[in-house]
């Protein structure tokens, strides 16, 4: 398969703009995909914080199995705050705000101890189609009020209001680390990694082939996969939802766009693509 790259020039602007907005800030919620939560995570983030609180979000916990709550856990022994969460459901709000105020409390305590009273701000930050924005709304609410703005290096930053917190109303995007092949193409299967850019097909047999080791009832139920290579597999899918061109071949490109969409909402099952091992090699624990 091929690899999966990133364009430097745009690895270094990235990287540049966010070491400029948590600067602004007290604190970073780094948002995580709580279905690859080691694959989401760039090891980049600890030389951009210089030892501000990170609070760890794993979101989308709603299409998450209990693969998400080990890392939660491992995550905790390994000293860090984190916390599964599904931004795009209201009742998410208590637990993500009460794990904000976990992570500052010490940073309270010293303000307050010189009087000093004012809202700490927080970057919401993280690769690729996490749910940075739905975290914001989630935080904003109803009222997106603008509290002010700080002069930033290169333009006027606008800041929200979240309770005793504000946000930066836009979020840190950050290039997906790329280091791991194996943690890059489960991006691709989640959608971080632009589509555009990647051989659908070749994404399809090895999701296929990771899903046949850690979900094989989820394949044989929805396309009655019963085993086989990955080419075998890709071929049941294609008879099983009539993907099938004239003179009998399988229409592989439709396949792999329905594989692809089936895992991405959710209609395969909750999952979690990564393992304690993976949080290791990613350096989350
Ligand atoms: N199922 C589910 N989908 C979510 C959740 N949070 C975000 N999404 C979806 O994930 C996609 C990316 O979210 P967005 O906030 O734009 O991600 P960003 O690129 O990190 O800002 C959108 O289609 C959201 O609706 C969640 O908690 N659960
Ligand atoms: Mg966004």
């Amino acid at each position: 398969m091929k690899t999966i790259q990133w364009f430097p020039g745009h690895m270094a602007k990235a990287v540049r703009m966010m070491e400029e907005n948590v600067k602004l800030c007290d604190a970073v919620v780094f948002v995580l995909d709580a279905r690859a939560p080691a694959s989401s995570y760039n090891a980049r983030l600890a030389d951009m914080v210089g030892g501000k609180p990170v609070l760890f979000v794993l979101n989308k916990g709603d299409l998450a199995d209990g693969g998400a709550d080990m890392a939660v856990t491992k995550m905790a022994q390994a000293g860090r705050t984190a916390v599964r969460i599904a931004a795009a459901q209201p009742a998410s709000l208590r637990p993500l705000t009460a794990a904000m105020e976990l992570v500052t409390a010490q940073k309270r305590a010293r303000l307050a101890e010189r009087g000093v009273k004012k809202p700490l701000r927080f970057l919401v930050a993280g690769i690729p189609n996490t749910g940075k924005s739905t975290v914001i709304n989630l935080l904003a609410g109803g009222r997106k009020a603008q509290v002010g703005d700080k002069a930033g290096v290169t333009r006027a930053k606008q800041w929200v209001r979240c309770g005793a917190f504000e946000l930066l109303d836009t979020p840190g995007t950050m290039p997906p680390s790329v280091a791991d092949q194996g943690m890059a193409r489960r991006l691709a299967y989640l959608g971080s990694i632009n589509d555009e850019i990647l051989d659908k097909e070749e994404i399809a047999l090895a999701l296929l082939e990771e899903l046949w080791e850690k979900y094989p009832a989820a394949l044989s139920a929805r396309y009655a996969i019963e085993g086989g290579t990955p080419l075998e597999m890709y071929e049941a899918l294609c008879r099983k939802r009539a993907f099938m061109l004239k003179g009998g071949e399988c229409d592989y490109a439709r396949g792999a766009v329905a594989l692809l969409d089936d895992l991405r909402k959710g209609r395969l099952g909750r999952i979690c693509l990564d393992g304690a091992e993976d949080l290791k090699k990613a350096g989350l624990v």
